[in-house]
């Protein structure tokens, strides 16, 4: 690979497996920022992209995957701003439009013309019908999509900008419900389940009640500060009520998103109790009254998370809250980090460190 060219692992075809292949190296104009990246995480949503069907994604192919990214800025557009050349970053991952009133906030995850009313964006962000990060170098848009990491690990500074930064935005959206240290139950302990329990243990006073179908899930549940992990099992919900004093959860966060865990969830949440959607599981969940749920349930989709949270998870991580479980991968390694995703073999998150030792 000379100078001028860039390793990517990209999608050439929808349907099709990704092919590590050579491109020419970016160069930034205008407001963009080039960073070589450091590390890329691997994420459910990319088997979603990988396996998606011609047309059920608003993308155009190819591109490069990886949403996961850390590096450091080596070149700057002349009109760029944010982080300085030689300066160590994540990336933030869902670019929007940068204008609207949502993205001005930044909340970009929640950009006002990702909606169906206005598909003016043809992808969600990095490595999402743009190019990403799964490469030697990644460019992105604008600076103002960079947050300085210092001296953070770059392997465990990439998994923040997705896991770390879903589970804590999903953690915002039932906070004032964990006031009063109630129990709140964390549904799947992989990459953003172990991250979740490590910030509600950081931010908040709730009891962390952790499930999972894998008994190595409940071990790192009980290392990243869970104070009770229990498998799934047909008593699951009468087990968890129990350790709420038959009260109930005041909050369930479930990051399967399953049938089963929807079950789970509405079968132990308290009256007036908060539920967080966050897994893409194909669960559905039946909203009428009367009806299975409790009275007073809110319920939230919570998607990513803005730029001011993501800035929140670095200093977390920074400061020693937040430990990532990876497993590290080079760049033609991440073909078997897929596969290992895929079959649920994965511990914590797959991160590529393109310039790993191969
Ligand atoms: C990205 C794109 C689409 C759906 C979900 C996702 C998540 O991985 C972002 O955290
Ligand atoms: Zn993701
Ligand atoms: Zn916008």
């Amino acid at each position: 690979m000379s100078t001028g060219e860039t390793r990517a692992v990209r999608l050439t075809r929808w349907g099709g497996p990704p092919v590590l292949t050579e491109l020419p190296r970016p160069v930034p104009t205008g407001q963009e920022v080039l960073v070589r990246v450091e590390a890329a995480g691997l994420c459910g949503s990319d088997l979603h992209v990988i396996d998606a069907t011609p047309g059920s994604l608003p993308y155009r192919i190819p591109f490069t995957l990886g949403h996961e990214v850390a590096g450091r800025v080596v070149e700057r557009g002349p009109q760029s701003v944010g982080p300085a050349v030689g300066e160590r970053v994540v990336v933030y991952g869902p670019w929007g439009c940068g204008r609207c009133a949502n993205c001005t906030s930044g909340a970009e995850n929640y950009c006002d013309r990702r909606t169906a009313l206005d598909r003016a964006l043809t992808g969600t962000g990095a490595g999402l019908g743009h190019d990403g990060g799964m490469a030697d170098v990644l460019l992105v848009p604008s600076g103002r999509l960079l947050v300085p990491v210092g001296d953070l690990d770059a392997v465990q500074a990439a998994p923040l900008t997705d896991a770390g930064l879903t589970a804590y935005h999903a953690v915002t959206a039932v906070r004032h419900a964990l006031a009063d240290g109630g129990g709140v139950v964390v549904l799947g302990v992989g990459g953003l389940g172990h991250l979740a329990v490590q910030i509600l243990r950081a931010t908040t006073t709730a009891r962390v009640l952790a499930v999972d179908v894998r008994a190595e899930a409940l071990a790192l549940a009980d290392a990243c500060g869970a104070h009770f992990a229990t498998l799934l099992r047909p008593d699951t919900a009468q087990v968890l009520r129990a350790r709420t004093a038959g009260a109930g959860a005041v909050a369930v966060l479930d990051f399967v998103g399953s049938r089963s865990s929807l079950e789970l969830a509405v079968a132990v949440l308290r009256a007036g109790g908060e539920l967080a959607v966050v897994g893409s599981g194909g669960g559905e969940l039946t909203v009428r009254k009367p009806g299975a749920l409790p009275p007073g349930t809110r319920i939230s989709l919570p998607f990513w998370g803005t730029v001011p949270e993501l800035e929140r998870v670095v200093t977390l991580a920074r400061e020693g809250s937040l430990r990532v479980e990876v497993e590290r991968y080079t760049l033609p390694g991440a073909l078997e980090a897929i596969e290992r995703l895929r079959a649920g073999a994965v511990r914590g998150r797959a991160v590529i460190v393109p310039d790993g030792p191969s």
